[in-house]
């Protein structure tokens, strides 16, 4: 991705999941703002963007951070939010092991508490070990834990599976965690 695209996705993430006041946007309660609003409201802080170039963010985000709905009049972040939205994702039924990378120094606490959605609205948990890898080097040295999501989801907790292929759940208690090494 080009740098100015970054630039956009990173400031699309911004206002799409955690303050869209800052351009005087408005979400709605799924968290989708309407494409012209978003583009006026973007030109309005000095930051303009045209439809192009955020037709080609959208379509080019390294991690599909963001999606358009059908007719493309509105778009929303499809996961990572802190601002309050109901994102309407079904309850899906995961894989047998889900994978979240973290660092050494939350080990501790994730031990003592398992894994805390923090300011997000879930735990975001990931299909493969090398994305997981990748989430927790965000941080530091990683370090992936292995999730008995087969187990969980037998006992009863309920998994989504956001537009971008992200494994999300409320809560993962310690007991379906596994720690390196396995
Ligand atoms: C840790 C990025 C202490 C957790 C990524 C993580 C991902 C605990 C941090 C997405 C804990 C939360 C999400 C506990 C969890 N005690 N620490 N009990 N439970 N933690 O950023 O999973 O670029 O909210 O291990 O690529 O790191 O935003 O979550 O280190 O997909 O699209 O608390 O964000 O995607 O950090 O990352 P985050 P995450 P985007």
């Amino acid at each position: 991705m080009s740098q100015r695209l970054t630039r956009i996705s990173k400031f699309l993430s911004l206002v799409l999941r955690h303050r869209p006041d800052k351009i005087a946007l408005t979400l709605d309660d799924a968290g989708w703002a309407g494409v012209d609003e978003l583009l006026a409201a973007l030109n309005r802080h000095n930051f303009p963007v045209t439809r192009e170039e955020l037709q080609t963010t959208v379509a080019t985000n390294d991690k599909q951070r963001f999606a358009f709905n059908e007719d493309a009049t509105k778009i929303r972040a499809s996961q990572g939010h802190s601002v309050a939205v109901a994102l309407d994702y079904q309850p899906a039924v995961p894989p047998a092991v889900l994978y979240h990378g973290t660092v050494a120094r939350f080990l501790d606490s994730i031990r003592a508490q398992g894994l805390l959605p923090g300011n997000r609205h879930h735990v975001h948990l990931s299909a493969d070990d090398t994305t997981a890898r990748r989430v927790g080097a965000r941080r530091g040295a990683p370090i992936v834990l292995q999730i008995d999501a087969a187990r969980m989801h037998a006992d009863g907790y309920v998994f989504y599976l956001s537009a971008n292929g992200v494994w999300l759940a409320a809560h993962v208690p310690s007991a379906y965690l596994a720690f390196p090494p396995y």
